[in-house]
């Protein structure tokens, strides 16, 4: 699909403000890509899509967790929406907007939690999710500062801040995230 295209069945499932949101993330995504030497074209997709199944219902996830091949069925849906919406949904992108590319899924896949291992482009779809010029949170112009110097302390700083929130509001944390602190902010190999 050409960009048009998919901007147009991107912004078909989502609130203008989400898809305002996900042009954000396109424009630093590949700004970082264009800073890291990684593929623009792949950053804008994975962009474009990271937030594509944000807005279906837990029913709709739940059918295809139970119904697909997760390693950690049971587990995964004792989570919610924030955790389904990029592990399920790179697998809707993957059938309902035909893409195959393994780099740009696994992309999707992680820019919630991050993950021990990921790949540059894993890593600004992570980090220019959290830094796109719609974001307004404190500490926000230091992550931003941080991106476009060192993107790995830009994960780590992500990571920690993220997982501090998660701990303070008491919401459960998804394993793969503790894995993301112990690899990026801790450095564990
Ligand atoms: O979809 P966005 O709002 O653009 O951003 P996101 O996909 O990075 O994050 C969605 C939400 O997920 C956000 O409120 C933080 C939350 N989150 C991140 N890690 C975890 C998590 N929620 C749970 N329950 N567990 C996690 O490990
Ligand atoms: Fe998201
Ligand atoms: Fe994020
Ligand atoms: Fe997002």
């Amino acid at each position: 699909m050409k960009r048009e295209a998919l901007m147009q069945a991107v912004q078909m499932r989502m609130s203008e403000k989400r898809f305002k949101h996900v042009l954000g993330v396109e424009e630093t995504a590949v700004a970082l890509a264009e800073r890291f030497g990684a593929s623009p074209e792949k950053a804008s997709i994975a962009a474009l899509t990271h937030d594509y199944a944000k807005e279906r219902s837990d029913e709709e996830f739940q059918l295809a967790i139970e119904q697909g091949s997760y390693s950690n069925k049971s587990e995964l849906l004792k989570y919610g929406n924030a955790i389904w919406h990029g592990v399920v949904g790179a697998d809707f992108v993957a059938h309902e907007l035909q893409i195959t590319d393994q780099e740009i899924l696994s992309a999707i896949r992680l820019h919630t939690t991050g993950g021990a291992e990921m790949s540059l482009l894993d890593k600004i779809i992570y980090v220019a999710d959290y830094i796109e010029p719609g974001r307004n949170f404190p500490g926000v112009e230091d992550a931003r500062v941080i991106a476009f110097s060192d993107l790995d302390q830009a994960v780590a700083f992500e990571t920690k801040h993220t997982l501090a929130h998660l701990i303070e509001s008491e919401t459960p944390v998804y394993p793969k995230t503790i894995e993301t602190y112990n690899r990026w902010v801790v450095g564990i190999e």
